[in-house]
């Protein structure tokens, strides 16, 4: 469901079609990238290109035209679908004319009346294609599946490859861990060119044959449904969970007793993609009765730890492995540690991912011996519950559950004709788990250059969470001996 109406499984597989129909110009295997806002014409686009063979590249409808670009060139899909409703698609399609791919828009909404659910495209189910002989052929487990491009130690974002596989392994895992059934109704309010909401949202939903609702995602909104008691399943990032307690905090008492109740009818509720703050996770508490249940996932690896469904949700912990998931803590070289003691978290399994696209040294440097090495910190507790503490890169920071490189927004903001150097650094921030804030030296006779001149110079050309909130001049960086910026020092500087 949408704001144009309830849409069926029947009927999303007849627009999911329809797309791969329309997709001919794509070979099995190309990558085709897709400009849609959360909803149902993206959902039918990403199933079209599935149901081509083709790998899916979602783009973030919050970016600005050169974040964009950055994927286009390096994912180089052959075919690009946007909404034409959004600002970026006209310059869209002139930057996909210069790369010689296609270009399709999405149609006009095609109605907003409002139909029953029948069951899922599933294979479990038996639903009928709507057209005999149409049906789109189940891809094989190798076939890679989706592109999403991820922020790490590198200073740009890597396409991180998963395949059907993988997905398929992500998706089983998670919807028998936290009991999803076709009964279920999700509030789905978070981007879709991330795993949090791709697979833990929406396609375990669809999986599911459950109904998934997009919600707009303000907070009296998001509260509204949670309370209207069609509701059964919401998650999100701490920064949500958050603002919601601050809604609630600041509604009038009546509305609280009805968002309380009705919220307290839930079956679950999930935090993740950043720490939960253990007072959020009892305030969540006190207002619905609920206790977050805090997973610990990363785009390479799906979901790899949760706290359990049943059972303690032990507030401070990640929980042990998922099924069919293995995590261990290791040393620096790789050998694992005693249990208690803290080292890097490696992850081993089925779901995690086969490869940075067209990036083979850093896909081999990302795995020691068949692990995947997370670059988290970690201890392993009692009951084998995981502790998350914090990051081995100081230059990867986590806001509203988005990761961001420190050095990609530092490279972006050296070519500003003002700024002789600069340091970002992220600090800790009651809302947004981390808060970027850079320090930077003016070129000469620019001292006078406003803080808000860089935000919107950086927001031209940077996705939205990328911009650092605060920028302070120093006439120099902080630097050790050997002449490298000192980070430690930096975020000492900016934290008040
Ligand atoms: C938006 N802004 C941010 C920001 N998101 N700034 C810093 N950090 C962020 N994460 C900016 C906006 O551009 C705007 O700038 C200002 O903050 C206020 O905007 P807003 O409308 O209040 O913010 P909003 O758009 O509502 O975004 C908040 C949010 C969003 C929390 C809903 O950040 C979000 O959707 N986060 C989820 C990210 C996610 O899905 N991560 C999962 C990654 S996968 P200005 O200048 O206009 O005021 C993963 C694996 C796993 O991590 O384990 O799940
Ligand atoms: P991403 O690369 O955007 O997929 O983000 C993955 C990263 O988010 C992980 O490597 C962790 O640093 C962080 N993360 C996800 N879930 C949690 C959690 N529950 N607690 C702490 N950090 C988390």
């Amino acid at each position: 469901m949408d704001e144009s109406g309830h849409w069926n499984y029947a009927e999303l597989l007849s627009e999911a079609i329809h797309w791969r129909d329309r997709l001919a110009a794509a070979e099995p295997g190309d990558r085709i990238a897709y400009l849609v806002p959360p909803g149902r014409a993206h959902v039918a686009v990403q199933f079209g290109i599935w149901a081509r063979g083709g790998i899916a590249v979602p783009l973030a409808v919050s970016h600005p035209l050169p974040e964009l670009e950055y994927v286009l060139d390096d994912a180089r899909p052959s075919v690009i679908v946007a909404d034409p409703a959004l600002p970026q698609t006209p310059h869209l399609a002139a930057a996909t004319g210069a790369r010689a791919a296609a270009f399709l828009t999405l149609p006009p909404s095609r109605r907003t009346t409002t139909v029953p659910t029948t069951p899922p495209p599933h294979p479990h189910h038996t639903t009928s294609p709507p057209h005999p002989g149409t049906a789109p052929t189940p891809p094989h487990h190798t076939d890679p599946a989706l592109l999403i491009y991820t922020s790490g130690t590198t200073a740009r974002p890597k396409g991180a490859l998963v395949t059907h596989g993988n997905l398929t392994a992500q998706i089983t895992t998670l919807t028998t861990a936290w009991g999803w059934t076709a009964s279920d109704r999700i509030l789905h309010t978070l981007p879709l060119h991330h795993i949090h909401g791709v697979v833990n949202a929406l396609a375990c939903a669809l999986w599911s044959g459950a109904t998934c609702e997009f919600g707009p995602g303000a907070p009296t909104s998001t509260w509204d449904r949670l309370a209207s008691g069609e509701i059964t399943v919401f998650m999100s990032v701490p920064t949500v969970y958050t603002r919601l307690v601050r809604a609630w905090e600041h509604a009038p008492a009546r509305t609280r007793n009805r968002w309380s109740r009705g919220a307290a009818d839930l079956r679950l509720m999930v935090s993740g993609s950043a720490a939960l703050p253990i007072d959020i996770l009892e305030r969540w508490r006190e207002i619905t009765g609920h206790t977050l249940l805090e997973r610990y996932g990363m785009t390479e690896i799906g979901m790899a730890l949760s706290n359990p469904l049943s059972g303690e949700r032990r507030a401070g912990y990640v929980g042990p492995p998922l099924p069919g998931v293995e995590a261990r803590i290791v040393d620096g070289e790789g050998r694992p540690v005693a249990r208690g003691e803290q080292g890097e978290i490696e992850v081993r399994g089925p779901q995690v991912f086969r490869e940075y696209w067209g990036r083979p040294g850093e896909t081999a440097a990302a795995f020691r011996d068949g692990w995947f090495r997370t670059g988290d910190e970690g201890c392993v507790g009692e009951g084998g519950y995981f502790r998350i503490l914090g990051r081995r890169s100081i230059d990867i920071v986590k806001t509203g559950g988005y990761k961001v490189s420190a050095l990609e927004v530092e490279e972006a903001f050296r070519a500003h004709p003002a700024v002789d150097d600069v340091a970002v650094v992220g600090v800790p921030h009651s809302e947004w788990g981390e808060q970027l804030r850079a320090v930077w030296v003016p070129s000469t006779g620019c001292e006078g250059l406003e803080a808000a001149e860089l935000r919107a110079w950086g927001k031209a050309r940077l996705a939205p969470y990328k911009v650092p909130r605060l920028f302070r001049t120093v006439p120099e960086l902080p630097r050790n001996a050997m002449g490298k910026v000192q980070k430690a020092a930096v975020r000492h500087m900016l934290v008040r």
